[in-house]
């Protein structure tokens, strides 16, 4: 029975983990290139445009050298006003920066003239249980029937992380019946 208690604990820790992926995420900013200079000033505001990022997940900032991380303002980001109200700053390598409120959030390296030199970035923040905003409809050509639209791309996500969170649910009733 002790082996069996085991596996059960097993499998309940494995489906919290899988619980937790669904409902949040850690990205490291920049992938693999981390948090430092680039030659094209967009490089992470396109990074982070290609991220969906919710409530719940967080930042990850990575770098080598001297750098840092400061929550600004967008204006006082998009300015490089490296001497603005600071919202928030973290000065250690691997800094984890929890996203905890919808809308847009700047983040700047605030060392020298980094921020200009690239170091920025704005993200988009959506509320926690609010997927991408589905794409409208195509217009309807006139004179032609319109075949349906296809399903908004959201959708995808959805129907990956439901599988998973039912399933962690499951384990979690099957775990919590076997031990009575
Ligand atoms: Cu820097």
């Amino acid at each position: 029975m002790a082996l069996e208690r085991s596996t059960m604990l097993a499998l309940l820790l494995i489906s919290l983990g899988l619980l937790q992926t669904a409902l949040a995420a850690e990205y490291v900013v920049g992938d693999a290139t981390g948090w430092t200079y680039d030659e094209t000033l967009k490089f992470y505001n396109d990074w982070a445009a290609s991220k969906t990022l919710k409530v719940g997940d967080s930042l990850k900032f990575n770098w080598v050298s001297v750098h840092d991380v400061v929550e600004m303002s967008q204006a006082d980001a998009d300015a490089c006003n490296s001497v603005g109200n600071k919202i928030s700053e973290w000065q250690e390598s691997g800094a984890v920066v929890d996203l905890t409120t919808a809308g847009t959030h700047s983040y700047i390296c605030s060392i020298g003239s980094h921020c200009n030199a690239g170091m920025k970035m704005t993200v988009t923040v959506l509320a926690a249980d609010t997927s991408t905003p589905a794409s409208p409809p195509p217009p309807a050509t006139p004179g032609v029937t319109a075949a349906p639209p296809p399903p908004p791309t959201a959708a995808s996500s959805i129907q990956l992380r439901q599988p998973l969170i039912v399933g962690a649910l499951a384990l979690i009733a099957a775990c919590a019946a076997l031990s009575f």
